[in-house]
């Protein structure tokens, strides 16, 4: 047969070939298979090579399980709404929705390019006010659980966004939007009370298929720290103030103490002569964020003029302010150990205040501190307790604290309720009515949705109201409760809303009565392998985790945790950078796609290094997945008519690979998934020359277990060897280790010392048979009688020494 390749020609068939019968599809008696995308942000850049690795990682992993005889869901949606949308509006004047859906309909395009498995009769959208309404019915149902709350606080402002921020949105004190530096504005926020949800969050971590740097980073993020707070008499004053220590081993070392510029006993401390240097300090601190405020390397601070009183050994210690001690952390007060403590360290060493070591390292001598000792040792200058290990110290002087009533032992968590609150447009609205009478009512379950009204201008008003604010008719309404005049709520949620449960939905999407059938959601969820980008490692699956636990609370659905099993694909960078539109390094997929076909790219994405990792892209690279591609297609055609029974060669290189793709598969090591084709095609190609062709089973198995990398090229060779159903009906071929088994080897033999044939022996050959085989093979070259001796060693190698 001579038939030649064409990857345009054969992708173009399949793909409207699946159009008319899917691959996937319901059977009743499967089990069921969910697998998920984190699904993208319709931008109007469109899709880049480094955008379609992880579409291709889920989509392999689909196909995989559509072999293994699952029933799979793989669904896409639109996480529509945000900034870009309105910043467009704001430049363009083109509605939002008008933008979104042009953008959507592009992606989709080039979505389809990848020839993914996606049910589209699924697809979502989170600015769709059918999709809406549901994310605006969990904000009611927390607000009715006093979960949602509203609070006048300092928050993180961008400037230019002209929006406030949440914490995880500020990097390095930067917006992660546009880059302004963030600045404090005091609003009124809506919060949503995610604290209460820490201990869960970080306990349900520990069942999760999740990596551990996922993990670290989530349980980092909850930052749970085990402490004490203890009672600082204020001398001179009839107070105390608390401060909040991990370390209260170190209590003898604390020399002074810093409160955080906001802290309210400021005012009641400050003497007159520092009266002046304390306020212009505490007032350039809340211009601040706080994450600057921690990474700050260059300590600043001013004394306060007041002292307080070390409740153990009664030493006068002086009372600073600075500002990196938080107001919201603990109880904004720390005691300070700068022998044990870097920051306290630099800030004593900094302001010439006294540094007294209280542990000691076990394996030295005690001599003058370079820097801060932060590990465990042993106990001194610390009373009754020196010689003790601080480690069991920590326990023992909480203990004592806790007795005489001067502390207590605290747990303390670095998560903060969720400033959920932005002054946009392109937003779901916040559905809450405000009320004279009644105060804050939510929108009544049945008149959801609230829906976004048209608005003439979306620039943000910068008074820290939204651009909704302006719409009289809209804004001005009537009390659910009362009926009496009142005013919508005009703030729009944050971004990451409708991402939070849109899993849920993607089981149910036309269901009219409730977010998501009960039945639908414990048939399909948790989701069974969830593939997304490494930068959400924190943020979006903590939120995703949060409502899933409410949801769970609140009866909605059975189970608490959304994703069982979770893959972070690492970025494509050019250049050494991320790829994207604003680095100028963006690589196309289109013209690699119109040159080497769909097929060759999928596997290229994969092939271009492991998945988990970041991976510098290089268009020559594709060369080589070509060149493979089309042996395959040679080793195929060459050999489906020659009726070849398989040898032993044969079934252990068929055996050999299906073990090699499966393991490395069920691993994620995608990226040696394809060399382990590429080095058992070889193989498989010269065994075929040297015998005269390939059997069948073996055939077919490589273009089964290359069906879920590049599907349109083995629907077609499928088709060549003679089916009419298609590849991803039959299973995922099967290896039996026995056959992998080495039991012949090839044994070199030498004339004196120098190699002069090889021979194959079974691994448990008698020696006598071995050493016959070996003569036999170099028969003519050697007189037998002038041999002296015989060297043999098993498995290894034969001498035959002459004279
Ligand atoms: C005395 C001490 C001695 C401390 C020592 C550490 C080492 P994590 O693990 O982050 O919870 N701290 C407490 N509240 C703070 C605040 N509002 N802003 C900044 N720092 C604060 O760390 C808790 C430790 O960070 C506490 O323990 C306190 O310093 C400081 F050798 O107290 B430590
Ligand atoms: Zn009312």
């Amino acid at each position: 047969m001579s038939l030649v390749y064409n990857h345009k020609s054969i992708e173009k068939k399949w793909r409207s070939n699946w159009e008319k019968k899917p691959i996937n599809r319901k059977e009743e008696n499967k089990p069921k298979y969910y697998c998920l995308d984190m699904f993208p942000y319709p931008s109007g850049s469109g899709l880049h090579v480094g955008h379609w690795r992880g579409y291709v990682l889920s989509d392999v992993w689909s196909r995989y399980k559509v072999l293994q005889g699952y029933h799979v869901l793989h669904p896409m949606g639109w996480d529509a709404f945000g900034l870009p949308a309105e910043n467009y509006a704001i430049t363009q004047g083109v509605h939002p929705s008008i933008a979104t859906a042009e953008n959507v309909k592009n992606f989709k395009r080039q979505l389809h390019e990848i020839s993914a498995i996606y049910d589209w009769s699924k697809e979502i959208n989170t600015t769709d006010p059918n999709y809406y309404k549901w994310t605006q019915w969990i904000f009611v149902k927390m607000f009715k659980e006093g979960l949602a709350y509203e609070k006048e606080m300092p928050i993180n402002w961008c400037p230019s966004c002209k929006t406030g921020l949440a914490n995880e949105e500020v990097v390095n004190g930067a917006c992660d939007r546009c880059g302004s530096e963030v600045t404090k504005k005091n609003l009124r926020q809506w919060m949503l009370k995610i604290t209460a949800y820490a201990e869960r969050l970080l306990r349900d971590l520990e069942g999760l298929e999740w990596s551990d740097k996922v993990k670290k980073m989530q349980s980092d993020w909850i930052g749970k720290s085990y402490g004490a707070e203890i009672d600082f008499k204020v001398e001179g004053l009839n107070e105390s103030i608390k401060v909040f220590t991990t370390r209260p081993d170190t209590l003898f070392g604390a020399t002074f103490m810093v409160l955080a510029p906001e802290h309210k006993m400021v005012k009641h401390l400050v003497s007159k002569k520092y009266q002046q240097a304390v306020e212009d300090y505490v007032r350039k601190a809340s211009m601040k964020s706080s994450i600057d405020r921690m990474q700050e390397k260059e300590k600043t601070g001013v004394f306060t003029g007041g002292y307080a009183v070390n409740p153990f050994n009664g030493a006068k210690i002086p009372i600073w302010i600075s500002d990196y001690v938080l107001a919201d952390y603990g109880t904004g007060a720390i005691m300070c150990v700068p022998a044990h403590d870097e920051r306290d360290f630099a800030f004593a060493t900094k302001f010439d205040l006294p540094i007294v070591q209280v542990i000691r390292n076990p394996n030295e001598v005690l001599t003058k501190l370079e820097n801060a000792y932060t590990d465990e040792g042993i106990m001194v200058n610390s009373g009754t307790f020196d010689g003790m290990k601080s480690i069991e110290a920590k326990k023992a002087i909480a203990n004592y604290l806790e007795d005489k009533g001067i502390g207590k032992k605290t747990i303390n968590y670095k998560l903060r309720d969720w400033v959920f609150s932005r002054q946009r447009y392109w937003g779901e609205p916040i559905p809450i009515i405000h009320c004279e009478k009644c105060g804050t009512v939510s929108v009544p379950e049945d008149d959801l949705p609230v829906t976004l009204p048209e608005v003439e201008s979306y620039e943000p008003t910068g008074t820290g109201e939204s651009p909704l604010a302006a719409i009289e008719d809209w804004v001005n309404t009537s009390c659910p409760d009362c009926g009496g005049p009142a005013k919508r709520e005009t703030n729009t949620m944050p971004q990451w809303a409708g991402s939070s449960w849109y899993f849920l939905r993607y089981v149910d999407v036309n269901n009219d009565k409730e977010l998501v059938s009960k039945e639908m959601a414990s048939n399909w969820l948790p989701v069974d392998m969830y593939v997304g980008g490494i930068e959400h490692a924190v943020l979006h699956l903590l939120y995703a985790r949060f409502y899933t636990k409410f949801l769970y609370d609140i009866g909605a659905i059975d189970f608490e945790e959304p994703f069982k099993r979770l893959f972070n694909q690492g970025m494509i960078c050019k250049n050494g950078a991320k790829m994207s539109k604003s680095k100028g390094n963006v690589v196309s997929p289109d013209q690699l796609v119109e040159r080497y076909g769909c097929d060759s790219l999928r596997l290229y994405e994969l092939f271009v290094g492991p998945p988990e990792l970041d991976s510098e892209w290089d268009d020559r690279g594709i060369d080589g997945v070509y060149r493979f591609i089309n042996k395959v297609w040679r080793l195929i055609v060459d050999n489906i008519d020659k009726n070849i029974t398989p040898t032993k060669e044969m079934e252990k290189a068929r055996h050999k690979l299906i073990y090699e793709v499966t393991n490395r598969l069920n691993s994620f090591h995608l990226n040696t998934v394809v060399s382990a084709f590429m080095e058992y095609n070889n193989k498989l190609t010269e065994i075929a020359k040297k015998q005269g062709g390939m059997d069948r089973e073996t055939l077919e198995a490589l273009v089964t277990l290359l069906a879920p990398f590049a599907p349109h090229i083995s629907e077609e060779l499928w088709e060549i060897l003679g089916y009419d159903t298609s590849v991803f009906e039959r299973s995922w071929p099967e290896y039996d280790l026995d056959k992998l088994k080495e039991n012949e080897i090839e044994m070199p033999v030498q004339i004196n010392g120098k190699v002069k044939a090889t021979i194959r022996v079974a691994l448990d050959e008698s020696k006598e048979s071995v050493l016959n085989k070996a003569k036999e093979a170099i028969g003519d070259k050697v007189d037998s009688k002038s041999i002296i001796k015989e060297i043999y060693v098993p498995n290894k190698i034969i001498n035959i020494v002459v004279k």
